[in-house]
């Protein structure tokens, strides 16, 4: 596939080179750094059996980051003028230390806020959750992987027991005769997957696409359903409707194996093919050539990504696409299966250690008194000093500055006001906070609303772990030294800890020190990392989690014999379809859909400031059908005016056939006036609380710009 194969090169090995991962996203490439004269050398770890040596773009150039002009090298606070300028250590993080002491005096612990990121190796993410629980004793946290994962893990929990995102490894999906790939422009978004997928392709397998765009995986893949955005639920519904209707069902496996089934039958009988096409689009044929190729294939998997998850249904979306995989007998068989595909770098072990409002170590839940009793001992406070859970990542943004919400907040990896929903109101409840802190590599536009700022230490400067998307467990090591003046996150929080007087409990030398309290906490939970060590990552090249002692190999494959809910069956879900939050009507008539495009990553703060990525996407463009810019007058590099209930914004105009009429698409990767967060809509998933990204009622407006250019 020449997308997966773009920019593939070898070098030689360089002797002094130190095998590390890519700093993005959560295939969690192995690449190898070395420096040959001023210049830093990336190569493609070919030894590393996840990408085998294949990086894509992003990869190849990310050591452009450590030594960018842009990057912070020393702390930021606010003068008397306002301005953010050069400070010490000791100053900023006394600062931090008494603005959260102050907010705490005046409004009480859940006035403290801490939000952190799936960028963050797994030994950052528990020490942030101890943090906000033993050195803050504030419920007050949550990361953004609420807005990537949480719809899809939620679902796995309640459907499986347990949310590892691909529960076998991704060496299986060149074997599986039939991949459904929902919501997923994996071409673009984890490039070198691409050749598991031609590998299948080669093995003489069939993969179907649900995407309301023909991306780059879609023109990959043997059916396209282009299904209307928002409606996953009736597809999914739809195609079980037909393989039940076509007696392709795995009775036995119902049988022996789930529990919920004769509820589902029932819901999706009203689902008959026609009624199917009018709510979706996808014409009749199509769906009967989809539910054929997977109800007659001998192994077969259904994956997931944010297409379906990332709308106020969307646990519901992934239930519904779960109920094919088990209805089939497919989930614990060998290359077939039920997955999602994790979006960043440690978007599954960022999920697992407790930077969650409603979690401890170890996947466990903080309301669980006897979770709350063995995370209490590790940690050696009293269980009734542990808070309770608080309010999940949106919710927490829209309170920041109110009556009974966060006052003082520290953002540990994330950009929230380029990425949040409904961006310019969560701008303007950054500016309501009494105080904001910000650790980063880069002033980032939130970074660039802070009282004071902190230089963090970037990826290859560092050591941790990381949990790749099949939950993998691999070590990113240090090739080089934090430039002078920098510290690394866990430096900072220890450093903070000890302003806050709790420094007996946050002593650790680094991060294999942190690495083995996470250990102990994490045993005996769902995500267990108790067996997993450093060098037995090292030798092996990484450890699937469960991996309950020393002697244990860890746990490439879940599900074979039993699942862990409370009678060791898979659950059904009756799932009927419901519309998006926001329907499409006369005056706000295209959906708009957003996602990501090849050459940035999320909100951008990395990725826009390579220059070698800037070159090859300068700014975001609206993809729009022909037939919809004709109706518009609009043509390729016109400028539009894009309006939602929220907000207006101006892009320029790209014309593609590869897009529904009705619907017109927007990456995110741009903040300010570009960031067309601005304009999504807020709906949150009544159980994940996931917003809804995926669609939104939309206008379009010829830009006055355009009279000028004739
Ligand atoms: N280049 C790049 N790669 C990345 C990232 C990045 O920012 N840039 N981010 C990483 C992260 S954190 C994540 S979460 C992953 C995300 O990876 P993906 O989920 O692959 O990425 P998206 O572009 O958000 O969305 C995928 C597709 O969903 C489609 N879609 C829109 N609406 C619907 C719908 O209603 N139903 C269905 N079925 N599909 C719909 C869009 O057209 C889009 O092609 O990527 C990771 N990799
Ligand atoms: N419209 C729309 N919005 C979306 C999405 C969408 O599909 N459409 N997708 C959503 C998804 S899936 C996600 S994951 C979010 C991501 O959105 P964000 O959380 O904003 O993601 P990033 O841009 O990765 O932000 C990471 C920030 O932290 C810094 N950083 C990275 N690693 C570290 C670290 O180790 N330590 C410290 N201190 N800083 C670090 C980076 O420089 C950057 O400024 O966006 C969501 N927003
Ligand atoms: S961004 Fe993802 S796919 Fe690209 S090199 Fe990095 S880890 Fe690999
Ligand atoms: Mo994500």
């Amino acid at each position: 596939m020449a997308v997966a194969l773009q920019g593939i090169e070898f070098h030689r090995a360089m002797s002094d080179a130190v095998f590390t991962h890519c700093p993005y996203c959560a295939f969690q490439c192995g690449m190898r750094l070395s420096r040959s004269g001023s210049k830093i050398i990336v190569e493609g770890d070919e030894s590393f059996p996840v990408n085998k040596g294949a990086l894509c773009v992003k990869g190849w150039t990310s050591a452009a980051a450590l030594e960018h002009p842009e990057r912070l090298r020393q702390p930021l606070a606010r003068n008397a003028r306002g301005e953010l300028v050069p400070t010490t250590w000791d100053d900023a993080l006394a600062r931090i230390a008494r603005a959260f002491i102050d907010a705490r005096a005046r409004y009480g612990p859940n006035a403290v806020g801490l939000f952190g990121s799936g960028a963050l190796t797994n030994e950052k993410a528990y020490l942030l959750g101890k943090f906000a629980r033993v050195a803050l004793g504030t419920a007050s946290i949550d990361y953004n992987g609420r807005f990537c994962m949480s719809s899809a893990a939620a679902a796995s929990i309640k459907a499986f027991g347990v949310d590892r995102g691909l529960p076998f490894p991704l060496e299986e999906i060149a074997h599986a005769e039939t991949i459904l790939l929902v919501g997923s422009n994996a071409a673009e978004t984890m490039p070198p997957i691409m050749q598991y997928f031609q590998r299948q392709r080669e093995n003489g397998g069939r993969l179907i696409v649900i995407d309301p765009r023909r991306t780059p995986t879609a023109a990959a893949a043997d059916i396209h359903l282009q299904l209307t955005p928002g409606t996953d639920a009736a597809l999914a519904n739809g195609l079980l409707h037909l393989l039940v209707r076509d007696g392709l069902i795995d009775e036995q496996y119902i049988r022996e194996r789930t529990e919920g089934f004769e509820l589902v039958r029932r819901t999706i009988a009203s689902y008959w093919p026609e009624r199917v096409e009018r709510i979706t689009g996808v014409p009749v044929a199509q769906l009967i050539e989809a539910a054929h190729l997977l109800g007659r294939a001998e192994t077969a998997m259904v994956l997931t990504a944010r297409g379906a998850e990332q709308q106020a249904r969307g646990v519901d979306n992934a239930l519904a696409y779960i109920n094919i995989a088990l209805a089939l007998g497919l989930v614990g068989k060998p290359s077939s299966g039920y997955g999602c595909l994790t979006g960043q770098g440690n978007g599954q072990g960022g999920r697992e250690h407790g930077q969650k409002a409603d979690q401890l170590p170890g996947y466990r839940r903080l309301d669980d008194p006897a979770a709350r009793r063995h995370i209490a001992a590790v940690w050696r406070i009293a269980e009734d000093a542990l808070p309770g859970p608080g309010r999940s990542a949106y919710e927490m943004l829209d309170g920041l500055g109110r009556e009974d919400g966060v006052r003082a907040l520290l953002v540990m990896g994330s950009n929230p006001v380029v990425s949040a929903p409904n961006a310019a109101h969560i701008m303007a409840r950054f500016e309501a906070l009494d105080f904001l802190a910000v650790a980063d590599f880069f002033l980032s536009e939130t970074a660039q609303l802070a009282d004071v700022v902190l230089p963090s230490a970037q990826w290859a400067e560092e050591e941790g772990t990381m949990t790749n998307l099949e939950g993998r467990v691999i070590l990113r090591r240090r090739a080089f030294s934090p430039p002078e003046g920098v510290l690394t996150d866990i430096e900072i929080l220890c450093a903070l800890a000890a302003h806050l007087g709790h420094a007996s409990s946050f002593s650790f030398a680094g991060p294999r020190e942190v690495f083995d309290e996470l250990r102990r906490a994490s045993a005996g939970g769902l995500a267990d990392y108790s067996g997993i060590t450093y060098e037995k990552i090292e030798a092996n090249r990484g450890i699937f989690w469960p991996c309950p002692a020393e002697d244990h190999p860890g746990t490439p494959r879940m599900f074979a014999d039993s699942f862990p809910t409370a009678n060791g069956r898979a659950r059904f879900h009756a799932i009927e379809y419901r519309p998006p939050a926001e329907e499409i009507d006369e005056e706000y008539p295209l959906y708009l859909t957003t996602g990501r495009l090849l050459a940035h990553y999320q909100s951008g703060a990395q990725t826009r400031r390579i220059a070698e990525l800037r070159e090859l996407v300068e700014e975001p463009s609206i993809e729009i059908h022909p037939a919809t810019a004709k109706l518009y007058g609009l043509a390729e590099g016109d400028r539009a005016i894009l309006r939602t209930r929220r907000g207006a914004a101006e892009f320029k105009v790209r014309v593609t056939a590869d897009i529904r009429e009705d619907t017109i698409f927007v990456p995110f990767h741009w903040g300010n006036a570009l960031a067309i967060n601005r304009l999504t809509n807020a709906a949150l998933d009544p159980i994940s609380k996931m917003p809804e990204f995926k669609v939104c009622a939309a206008r379009l407006e010829r830009s006055s710009a355009n009279g000028k250019e004739g």
